[in-house]
């Protein structure tokens, strides 16, 4: 599809303030600029297909079930008001990042689509505990691995786009949900109604939208998108541009730390001797965030930012600092996020990878300073 099919697509789903990306799939970001609030409004969330969108009518979405089977001492298929009634339902505020955010900053440059650093954002979600479901189920010893499956062909239509799944850990942490709300109303299309998971601290990939089975299986799962250097990183730091066997790369498990500025934006212009509000938000996966810094010129010095614990444990932590430029002329700010084992965002280069994954490198942000 074209990119203006894409924009029309977009507009009709209110989602007129995202740049849609070239790709053959429908991909499109937040300018940075945007994300200018706590809770992502739906209208200004990303969006990530890695193939065509599906399209349900009335009658598949009111008769949508979700199997579990596989490794399960009782197989189960129930309907959305099951899922509904059976279950405590729980509401969580996480941030989702596509693993391949901020590839644009590798150098050689990877594969894969070239996202700025828009492919984030921090919703509030609500569902069931994953958990519960597969007690519900009854797991058997040998499960080790979920796999999920849904609708989506790929571009070209041969075979499923996306079946990802999780390890035992992380579908039985209390974080891992089975969502059909984002931000209090029902999961629009594009975000995966009407069942998403919602997986914190992994990759965007591990939110399987459109789900409908859950098999457990007792290996890691190879569905596609699964193996070989997908969503994957070496098990060792690499010489930019170096690619190892596959059997040296790991499925990613975790979100680096990580931060943007989104006031002021890069190429305003700020006024020598007024106050100006920098803001932006902080987030990182399974180890807590811990610190964030701020440098007005360039990286030579920083100053600290005290932070709020975040509204929940994977909600991103807005910042805020009031400064007053002095110098007229450019000038570069970058903030720096810090976690609480000591992970720190790089001021220049993030670990290259062969597909470009989890670029945390420094935000910044150039403005004008006008006397
Ligand atoms: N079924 C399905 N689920 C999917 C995908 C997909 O292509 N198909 N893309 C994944 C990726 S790579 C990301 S980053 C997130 C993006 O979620 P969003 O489009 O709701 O922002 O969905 C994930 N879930
Ligand atoms: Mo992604």
């Amino acid at each position: 599809m074209s990119k203006t099919a894409f924009r029309d697509l977009l507009d009709q789903a209110g989602k007129s303030d995202l740049t849609p990306l070239r790709d053959a799939a429908l991909n499109a970001e937040t300018p940075v600029h945007l994300l200018d609030e706590p809770i992502t409004p739906v209208s200004r969330f990303f969006v990530r297909n890695n193939g065509q969108v599906p399209s349900f009518d009335d009658a598949q979405l009111k008769n949508w079930t979700l199997t579990l089977d596989g490794e399960v001492e009782h197989p189960l298929t129930l309907s959305l008001a099951e899922l509904r009634s059976r279950f405590q339902i729980v509401t969580e505020e996480a941030v989702l990042e596509c693993a391949g955010n901020g590839r644009h900053n590798y150098s050689p440059p990877t594969e894969g689509l070239q996202w700025g650093d828009g492919a984030v954002g921090c919703a509030r979600w609500t569902g069931l505990r994953l958990a519960d479901l597969l007690m519900a189920a009854g797991l058997k010893p040998s499960a080790r691995y979920t796999a999920h499956f849904s609708a989506d062909p790929c571009v070209d239509g041969d075979g499923p786009a996306l079946s990802r799944g999780l390890p035992l850990w992380k579908a039985l942490s209390p974080e891992t949900l089975l969502a059909f709300e984002m931000n209090g109303q029902p999961l629009t299309l594009l975000h995966g109604a009407p069942l998403r998971i919602v997986a914190p601290g992994f990759p965007g990939s591990a939110w399987q939208k459109w789900i409908h089975r859950i098999t457990l299986r007792d290996r890691e799962h190879d569905g596609a998108k699964m193996t070989g250097y997908d969503y994957r990183l070496p098990s060792r730091p690499l010489r930019p541009g170096e690619v190892p066997p596959a059997s040296e790369m790991a499925v990613m498990e975790d979100m680096p730390v990580k931060s943007l500025i989104v006031s002021p934006a890069s190429g305003g212009s700020l006024q020598a001797g007024r106050p100006t509000e920098i803001t932006g938000f902080a987030w990182s996966g399974h180890v807590p965030l811990a610190g964030l810094e701020l440098s007005m010129d360039a990286g030579r010095s920083w100053r600290p930012v005290p932070l709020r614990p975040p509204a929940s444990r994977f909600a991103w932590v807005p910042f805020s600092l009031s400064w007053t430029p002095g110098d007229t002329g450019e000038t570069t700010i970058l903030s720096r996020a810090r976690d609480a084992r000591g992970g720190i965002q790089p001021v220049d280069d993030a670990p290259w990878n062969p597909k470009g994954y989890a670029n945390n490198r420094c935000h910044r942000v150039t403005v004008m300073v006008a006397a």
